[in-house]
């Protein structure tokens, strides 16, 4: 199965993101390559509406911090959706399980404790290059798959509630 290029989506299907409040979390581990997911993210959302002043981008120091990262978002400020941002490269060790478990389970229970949505944008990849390649690379950017997903959540909830 081929795979899907990160940056490709319908336009159209993507609400407007204007009024709508980002935070962005973003791991300081591997930062080539989370910094350049959140530069996709912000520029994402910005393209579809969002403005500058809506967006709170706040880094912490690895992907396993994500999860209480998100939570201060969710608690300290005011944004509607939080976008995670990290990337665990595997290594020699078991630790590549480890973070990518916590960050997992601790994601799904953000969105389900706080009715908001927290986006999962971590890479978990075998290699540097798996990584480079979905940090704007050949298949295109996670931050931007991350924000659409945002941007998609918040309007479901509109829609609903
Ligand atoms: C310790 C560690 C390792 C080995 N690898 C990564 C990684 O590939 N990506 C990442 O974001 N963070 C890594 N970390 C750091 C952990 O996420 C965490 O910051 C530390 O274990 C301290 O809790």
């Amino acid at each position: 199965m081929a795979t899907k290029n990160l940056s490709e989506y319908d336009l159209a299907s993507v609400p407007s993101a204007e009024g709508m409040k980002f935070g962005i979390v973003v791991a300081e581990w591997n930062y080539q390559i989370t910094g350049a997911l959140a530069q996709g993210a912000m520029e994402t959302l910005q393209k579809h509406g969002a403005n500058d002043n809506d967006i709170i981008v706040k880094h912490v120091p690895g992907t396993f911090e994500l999860p209480l990262g998100g939570q201060f978002m969710a608690e300290y400020t005011h944004v509607d959706a939080i976008i995670l941002l990290g990337c665990v490269i595997q290594g020699d060790t078991r630790h590549f399980d480890f973070i990518c478990d916590g960050v997992t389970q601790g994601t799904m229970d953000l969105n389900l404790k706080y009715n908001k949505p927290f986006i999962f944008g971590v890479l978990t990849t075998d290699n540097e290059q798996q990584s480079l390649d979905r940090a704007g690379g050949r298949l295109g950017n996670k931050g931007d798959e991350a924000a659409v997903t945002a941007i998609k959540m918040l309007a479901l909830k509109s829609e609903l509630k």
